[in-house]
């Protein structure tokens, strides 16, 4: 198909970029990170989502050259950052299985100069799919380089919370369409965020809630004990420039 030589030629000629979106403490309203997220520029069908490339590259064998440069391009942004100001990175499932993943992560960390602890790395319960114990040594390795890992998407995949006991995480996201609509504290997807929040907090987690988009939807969050916000209410993903310029204001 077209895309797939297309996906290629998008790497080599740059028409990839990384946009930012900030995460926010509840309570203080301060920046704690940015997330990276990709985006592609086609010369002619103009943007494509992730949603759609990011299938496509897994499919294709093109994810972990696209995974490493964005993890790269995040990392050398973040290093202009006050260093109270973290990044994390969304990694996709297909990554987790390249053994040589750590490695990647230590020289892009070197290489950038950005300490391990300002990096996140998102993961999904996809990872988890085929429960093999690769999955486990490798989450240790990168534990091991000192970074945090989050776990994205809460509530969206498939049910068994085993893994939350078994798996250092740092923090979990629990996914917008909880937190979509969500203003009144008896509704049943209050009740939810209220039982993930309580869930983290047991296991010394720290909670995002994703997707804030209304004042209400912020007050039920915060009033439910989430630690960060992330939506539009604060900011839509957004070049470099701007992210870098946000960052340094409570600096
Ligand atoms: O930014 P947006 O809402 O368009 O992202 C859509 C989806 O694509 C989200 O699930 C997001 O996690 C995913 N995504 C965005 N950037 C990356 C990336 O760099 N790597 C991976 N694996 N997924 C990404
Ligand atoms: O799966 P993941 O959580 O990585 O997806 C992140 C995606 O969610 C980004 O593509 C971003 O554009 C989108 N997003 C972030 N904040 C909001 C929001 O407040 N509303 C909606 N509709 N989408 C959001
Ligand atoms: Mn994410
Ligand atoms: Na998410």
């Amino acid at each position: 198909q077209r895309l797939e030589s297309d996906l290629r030629v998008a790497l080599e000629k740059e028409q990839l970029r990384v946009v930012f979106q900030p995460s926010v403490d509840a309570s203080s309203e301060a920046v704690t990170g940015f997330e990276a997220l990709v985006r592609w520029d086609h010369p002619e069908h103009g943007p494509i989502s992730p949603v759609q490339f990011i299938p496509l590259a897994e499919e294709i064998g093109l994810i972990n050259e696209i995974g490493e440069w964005v993890l790269r391009t995040a990392c050398e942004e973040a290093v202009k950052w006050p260093s109270s100001v973290n990044v994390a990175v969304n990694l996709s499932p297909v990554q987790f299985k390249a053994h040589a993943l750590p490695s990647i992560v230590r020289a892009v960390l070197s290489d950038t100069g950005l300490s391990a602890k300002r990096l996140e790395l998102e993961i999904t319960e996809g990872v988890f799919l085929n429960n093999d114990e690769h999955v486990h040594e490798m989450i240790g390795s990168l534990k091991a380089i000192g970074l945090k890992l989050a776990l994205d998407d809460f509530g969206t995949g498939y049910s068994s919370l085993s893994y939350l006991q078994r798996v250092p995480f740092d923090k979990i996201k629990i996914d917008r369409s909880f937190v979509q609509g969500a203003s009144d504290p008896e509704s049943r997807n209050a009740s939810l965020i209220r039982a993930m929040v309580g869930l983290a907090s047991d296991l010394k987690m720290q909670t995002t809630a994703e997707g804030v988009e209304t004042q209400d939807e912020l007050t039920l969050v915060r009033n439910l004990g989430c630690s960060l916000v992330q939506g539009y209410i604060f900011g839509k993903p957004m070049p470099a420039e701007d992210a870098l310029a946000l960052a340094s204001e409570g600096a």
